[in-house]
């Protein structure tokens, strides 16, 4: 394995599970503070990052790399809003993108055509969890500071947790 892309799948390793971790901090800031839906919503999240680094994981371990783990900064655990949560979200996953879409770049810079391949998985996920969190924040904007609205939209976001599968690896 390129040294050069597996110091970079490692950090991309450090960052899925940094976005668990955050998420996580999310769905707690959720729980105790009278959202339950977009809690499971969080939670179910924070298992689909796992999910993402330890893919990783082993796609490195199985290429004749070694995986690392690295010593993670904490996450924030204070928001102001339902809204701020995930507007953090948003900017979160485009951040990951961006981090994603670099890395592809270095494996093609490398010519590490199998490892480009594998990131396509990684590339498609982020586009649809971009436009799934961006739905999310367009849908808390219009609700705006109604109650009714805002436990509607709980309720939804209860309802995509429950229909979400948990991810394997
Ligand atoms: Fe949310 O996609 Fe991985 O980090």
């Amino acid at each position: 394995m390129n040294k050069k892309i597996e110091s970079a799948l490692n950090d991309q390793i450090k960052k899925e599970e940094f976005s668990s971790r955050l998420y996580l901090s999310m769905a707690i800031w959720c729980e105790t503070n009278g959202y339950p839906g977009a809690s499971s919503f969080l939670y179910k999240h924070t298992e689909e990052e796992r999910m993402h680094q330890m893919k990783m994981i082993h796609y490195l371990n199985e290429r004749g790399g070694k995986s690392q783990l690295f010593e993670l900064e904490k996450p924030t655990s204070e928001f102001q809003s339902l809204q701020d949560v995930f507007a953090r979200v948003l900017e979160h996953e485009k951040f990951i993108t961006g981090s994603i879409n670099n890395l592809y770049g270095l494996t093609m810079d490398e010519k590490d055509y199998t490892t480009g391949n594998f990131l396509q998985w990684y590339i498609t996920e982020q586009v649809e969890e971009e436009s799934l969190m961006s739905t999310i924040l367009d849908k808390i904007k219009l609700v705006g500071h109604d109650k009714a609205g805002m436990f509607h939209i709980d309720k939804e976001l209860e309802a995509m947790a429950s229909a979400t599968k948990s991810p394997s690896v």
